[in-house]
């Protein structure tokens, strides 16, 4: 399923330029345009599920990989020894701006708790 106005299906089909770190069956990871940490990459599927409450709803297994593949990013970008986070923004009331779902991958400089 892709939208064609979703800016990220966008992405996944090459039609808006992202910097791409990699790519697999099911995800895509790009480099946040806004980043929030040294390491600040977007994990997200192929498919367009608007955020993760509606993919845990309609495909087992798409958010394994999801999350499968942001600490293989985590590995690749060297911050997965150190500690890193995995947020998804869920609903406009937790900050969610893009409504296709995505997994921030963010480390490389410490991380307070709780978030803001
Ligand atoms: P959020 O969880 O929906 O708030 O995160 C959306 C992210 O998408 C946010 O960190 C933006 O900086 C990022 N982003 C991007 O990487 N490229 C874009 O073209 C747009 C947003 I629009």
């Amino acid at each position: 399923m892709v939208d064609p106005d979703c800016l990220f299906c966008k992405i996944v089909k090459g039609e808006v330029p992202a910097e791409i770190v990699r790519e697999g069956e099911r995800t895509v990871a790009f480099r946040d345009i806004n980043p929030q940490a040294p390491t600040h990459v977007l994990v997200i599927p192929r498919e367009h599920h608007a955020d993760a409450a509606a993919a845990a709803a309609t495909d087992t297994g798409l958010l394994d990989a999801v999350v499968r593949e942001a600490h293989e990013v985590a590995k690749a970008e060297d911050v997965a020894d150190i500690g890193y986070r995995i947020v998804f923004n869920t609903g406009a009331g937790a900050g969610q701006t893009v409504f296709h779902l995505h997994a921030h991958v963010l480390g490389g400089r410490g991380l307070s708790w709780p978030p803001g």
